[in-house]
């Protein structure tokens, strides 16, 4: 069988990055028929999940005195605090009821160590903890990544610089990601997926 070469890499199309979830990103739920329809043009499909046990550090309501979008200084750097949400097995965690999973070979479920955020699909905030994806990539011979999903400017953008550190062909499909936009985080994650060498269409 013919190596595969391309994933579409799916990110956290969950229901709380949706209207009505705990950290709705505006318009979330609308890539999804995209996201759908872009599946069958690649040999893999690799969903993620953020998945965080109750309590997680990430959130605002495990630091007394702190709101949600704040900030914090956290041992591997400064975190952004996030209302509670994707807390494993919830409602909010679950992918949205109308992305279709079933064409997918992998979901990689990232944030689940109480301690640290993990945005990105392929490394724990602390940039040093993998999450197991470049394994699973290379020993599949993938070399190029199309990137969708939520939110742009942190868990897709983060992806999208890993990767192309890593040393994938990395595309990030912006017409069918949508963005959380806190204070220019957009504009910011744009010009370093720019500077990483990730391809922005
Ligand atoms: C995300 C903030 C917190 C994301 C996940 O998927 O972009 N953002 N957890
Ligand atoms: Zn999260």
């Amino acid at each position: 069988m013919r190596d595969a070469t391309e994933a579409l890499i799916v990110i956290d199309i969950q229901n709380d990055f949706c209207p009505g979830g705990a950290l709705a990103v505006v318009d979330g739920d609308a890539i999804v028929p995209g996201v759908n329809g872009l599946m069958a043009e690649f040999d893999a499909v690799v969903l993620t999940q953020d998945w965080h046990p109750a309590g997680h550090s990430s959130f605002a309501s495990s630091h007394p005195g702190q709101d949600p979008f704040g900030m914090i200084e956290m041992p591997y750097g400064t975190q952004v605090l996030w209302p509670d949400h994707c807390v494993q097995g919830s409602h909010g965690a679950a992918f949205h009821d109308g992305l279709v999973t079933d064409p997918a070979d992998l979901v990689i479920r990232k944030g689940f160590r109480p301690g640290v955020d993990s945005y990105s699909a392929f490394f724990e905030n602390d940039k040093t903890t993998p999450t197991g994806l470049e394994g699973y990539l290379r020993t599949r011979g993938i070399t190029r990544l199309t990137m969708v999903g939520l939110a742009t400017d942190f868990c897709v953008a983060y992806s999208a610089i890993d990767g192309a550190n890593l040393g994938f062909d990395v595309t990030v499909r912006r017409d069918l990601c949508r963005a959380i936009d806190l204070d220019g985080s957009l504009a910011a994650a744009t010009q370093q997926m720019e500077e990483a060498g990730v391809t922005l269409l």
